[in-house]
């Protein structure tokens, strides 16, 4: 049965980190090209709904994670902190693969983009799974600790923020709908990216919450996936909208 290599911990947070790396040399200066960032609009080949889209690719962030939990055997029951922390990684990602995409207007996802995208959550379902269930120890009183508490508080923040941006964007669109609009209220009011944000404020919370290398370096990844494209969502609206708020930033609140 399956038990903790701290080298194998190592190599893939390494790898994940170095990713993230790759990830913002190649899409600082173009966006990933999906959403209003893909140009060639009528190829209808080649690409997925939406609903499909992101139910497929989140998925394996749900069930890898999910089954390792509940296959372990022995079951791990102490300490407390790693399976409620392994569940928060689930909650999101339940949320992310059975509720965002049967709400979504989005327009078609690359397919391309797609089989990466699910490359990309069987990788990092493994690792955050893997670690919390077979590698992390805490001691028993972790549930009291600071940085447990701290890191929750931020996560739980996040998603909310995260949650509620990404309604505030459905409801731009009627059904059927695929033009873009300014976002309003929420924390839109400050940054064009504020389900970004809420999803970077979440990772880094869970990251905190967990005191791990994997947890940290799938943060970094998300820093440096969608804080680019933030940016680049930002650049859209002001190059598209001559009466978009002036005040408006692109990723933090009055800074940036
Ligand atoms: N999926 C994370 N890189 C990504 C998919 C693509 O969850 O190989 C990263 C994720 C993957 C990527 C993922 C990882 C890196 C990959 C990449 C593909 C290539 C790349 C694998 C896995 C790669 C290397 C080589 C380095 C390995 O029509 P539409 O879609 O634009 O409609 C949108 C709508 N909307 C509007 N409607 C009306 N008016 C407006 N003005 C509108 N603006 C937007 O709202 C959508 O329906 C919806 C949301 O759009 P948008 O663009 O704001 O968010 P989106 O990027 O689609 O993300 C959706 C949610 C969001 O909450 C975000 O926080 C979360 O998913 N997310 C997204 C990406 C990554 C991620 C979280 C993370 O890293 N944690």
């Amino acid at each position: 049965s399956m038990q903790c290599f701290p080298g194998l911990v190592l190599a893939l947070s390494s790898l994940l980190g170095a990713l993230a790396l790759l990830q913002l040399s190649l899409h600082l200066r173009v966006p990933s090209r999906y959403g209003k960032h893909e140009e060639r609009l009528c190829r209808p080949r080649g690409r997925l709904p939406a609903r499909c889209a992101w139910f497929l690719q989140e998925l394996p962030s749900f069930l890898v994670p999910a089954l390792l939990l509940a296959l372990r055997s022995p079951p791990r029951l102490e300490p407390l902190g790693c399976r409620l922390l392994c569940c928060l990684f689930c909650w999101h990602y339940f949320y992310r693969t059975f509720i965002y995409p049967f709400f979504t207007r989005g327009r078609p996802f690359p397919l391309q983009l797609l089989f990466f995208g699910i490359l990309f959550c069987i990788y990092n379902g493994f690792l955050q799974g893997y670690y919390l269930i077979y590698c992390a120890e805490y001691p028993n009183d972790w549930c009291t600790d600071i940085r447990f508490t701290s890191g929750l508080l931020l996560f739980l923040l996040g998603m909310g923020i995260n949650i509620h941006s990404d309604l505030l964007l459905r409801q731009l669109r009627k059904p059927g709908e695929v033009i873009y609009k300014i976002p309003q209220g929420g924390l839109f009011t400050y940054v064009s990216g504020a389900n970004y944000l809420g999803e970077i404020v979440e990772w880094f919370g869970f990251a905190i919450a967990t005191w791990s290398l994997p947890a940290f370096a799938f943060a970094f990844f998300t820093l440096c996936c969608i804080g680019p494209r933030a940016y680049h969502h930002h650049r859209y609206y002001l190059k598209t909208f001559t009466d978009y708020p002036k005040s408006r930033k692109a990723l933090i609140p009055f800074v940036f």
